[in-house]
């Protein structure tokens, strides 16, 4: 049976590039297999946060699971840090990753290039070492991320053959799993790059306001000609909206396309709008409806004990080749 796993940090406001890219596929996965879905809150530390930013966010994410329809029957959400076998696996693994290729991760560099380089964190030079010991703890072999994550799964994968070349199949090969359509959502301002909740200029975040999703999907930049069609290079606004459109959909992009053969620009976005806020409305009813219960405790406290009993077989697997027991 398939185990898989995946996280998202609660660093700020989630986006619809988070929504598409991540939330909205982990419920297709929780029929497939065992499912475990955590809030990566250790790795919210290694940039600046303020705790109340954090203890907030990190509920937020448990009620986003959960109203983007996981079922906590069938699939085991936790808080990374409540489980304390992701930080002493990580204390082993990282003798098996290497500074050279840690140095040449992008988010390392992407993150910390505009920072005084003297105040580099070294959790955030070591993320990566964390992210292995998370997937590594369950045993997982599919892990669905964004398209920006799979660097991180292939060094996990680079791990796993190091250590198990050195000890013997102990750990588990993972693999990525990503999205056909909507692996990397662009900003709507400007749609060469991704949307991303630290940068937030052209996002749609998950909890605005209706009315104004629907003026930011309005306003979005669009291309010069008239036709709809997806062409990332000379048209990547339009690129965009249809992946959107066709992700929320399920369907394929030309699918997308076939639908606005003969429409114009504003018809179209008209259309991508009133999908999104849609969509994003119902999400929005059920999120308020679970944060303002005690559902995101109660559902912690019973995935948090289940988490712990996993992890904790295959810490003893690993101490045990290792030589620690
Ligand atoms: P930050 O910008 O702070 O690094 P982020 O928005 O990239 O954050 P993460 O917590 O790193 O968010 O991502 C959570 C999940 O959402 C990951 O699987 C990531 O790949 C996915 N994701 C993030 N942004 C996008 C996007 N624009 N399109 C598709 N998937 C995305
Ligand atoms: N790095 C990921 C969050 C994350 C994760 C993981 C995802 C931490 N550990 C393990 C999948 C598997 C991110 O930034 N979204």
């Amino acid at each position: 049976m398939a185990r898989i796993l995946s996280g998202i940090k609660p660093t700020g406001r989630l986006t619809l590039g988070n929504y598409i890219g991540a939330l909205k596929n982990f419920k297709n996965f929780q029929d497939s297999g065992e499912t475990f879905i955590f809030v990566a809150d250790l790795h919210a530390l290694t940039l600046p946060i303020e705790p109340e930013f954090l203890r907030t966010n990190t509920r937020d994410i448990v009620a986003f699971y959960l109203a983007a329809g996981l079922d906590p029957e069938k699939c085991t959400l936790f808080r990374q840090s409540q489980v304390s076998q992701h930080a002493e696996l990580a204390i082993i693994l990282q003798n098996y990753l290497y500074m050279g290729e840690l140095n040449r991760m992008t988010q390392f560099k992407e993150k910390s290039q505009n920072m005084n380089q003297n105040a580099i964190g070294l959790g955030l030079f070591a993320y990566p070492v964390l992210m292995a010991a998370d997937i590594l703890l369950y045993d997982a072999n599919i892990v669905p991320v964004g398209e920006d994550q799979t660097q991180h799964v292939e060094i996990t994968r680079d791990l796993v053959k190091r250590f198990n070349n050195r000890y013997g199949e102990v750990l588990i090969m993972p693999e990525a799993r990503i999205n056909k359509v909507g692996k990397r959502i662009m900003s709507l301002s400007n749609p060469t790059v991704k949307m991303s909740k630290s940068d937030p200029k052209g996002d749609v975040f998950l909890l605005d306001d209706l009315k104004v999703i629907r003026k930011k999907i309005m306003s979005a930049v669009t291309d010069s000609g008239s036709e709809i069609i997806y062409d990332d290079e000379n048209k990547p606004g339009i690129s965009n909206l249809l992946t959107i459109y066709a992700a929320l959909k399920e369907i394929s992009i030309s699918d997308a396309e076939a639908l606005f053969i003969d429409a114009r620009y504003g018809d179209f976005k008209k259309a991508v709008a009133d999908l999104v806020v849609a969509e994003l409305g119902a999400f929005q009813a059920r999120y308020y409806a679970i944060i303002n219960s005690s559902q995101v405790e109660d559902v912690l406290n019973a995935g948090e004990k289940k988490a712990r009993q996993i992890a904790q077989g295959v810490l003893h697997r690993v101490q045990k080749a290792v030589g620690l027991l």
